[in-house]
């Protein structure tokens, strides 16, 4: 049988009217390696994780791939840990991590739990590949303290909770060229070739 990967991509958030990991994700050609479940996420502290939540119940995936945009990066950024803590900032709700609109405190993301999880997809022959592709990635070890952080430590948590046997990675992604003048970017197509370097990376 052949292994089903769940990748997901995000809205477009924050004042940009695009975002290159939804778009990315959304192009990605279906292989005959794997089966392929896609979702574009809202950028929600509250709704994301939930149709992530959903769609591994009910599909159960070998493997998870998230895609989310860092703005500034100008290679492919390779994650290689999720931590406990979501940031001081709203998202497209006009909310905060604990559901208000005028409070900007930084909290964990689970009480009682670890400080961080490392991914479980292997970075270096990723990486390796990527290279060999010519395409510009580096590992990164901090997905920041906002929703893609949000969304890997949460995924690395019910992986490590259900002693899941799962590959789970989270890339994040520069602009896509010609979206923005004041940032460095990357042409579309070598985002989604990068997408698709790594998926065939994922076992
Ligand atoms: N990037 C944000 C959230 C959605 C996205 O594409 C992040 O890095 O947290």
């Amino acid at each position: 049988m052949k292994k089903k990967i769940l990748v997901t991509g995000f809205e477009p958030f924050g004042g940009d009217t695009r975002n290159p990991s939804g778009e990315a994700v959304i192009a990605l050609p279906s292989s005959e390696d794997y089966e392929m479940g896609k979702l574009i996420l809202p950028v929600s502290w509250k709704r994301a994780f939930p149709e992530i939540e959903k769609a591994w119940d009910a599909w159960k995936p070998d493997a998870l791939l998230m895609v989310g945009l860092a703005a500034g990066a100008s290679a492919i950024r390779i994650e290689r840990v999720g931590i406990n803590l979501c940031g001081a900032t709203k998202d497209i709700d006009g909310l905060y991590a604990d559901g208000t609109e005028d409070s900007c405190a930084e909290k964990p993301i689970l009480a009682d739990a670890p400080d961080a999880f490392f991914v479980t997809y292997d970075e270096k022959k990723i990486l390796d590949a990527l290279k060999k592709a010519e395409i510009p990635a580096k590992y990164s070890y901090s997905a920041g303290t906002y929703i893609c952080n949000y969304l890997l430590y949460s995924s690395l948590a019910k992986r490590k909770r259900e002693d899941a046997d799962m590959q789970i990675g989270f890339i994040h992604v520069p602009y896509a060229e010609g979206q923005r003048e004041d940032f460095p970017s990357m042409p579309l197509d070598t985002i989604v070739s990068a997408l698709e370097t790594v998926l065939s990376e994922m076992f």
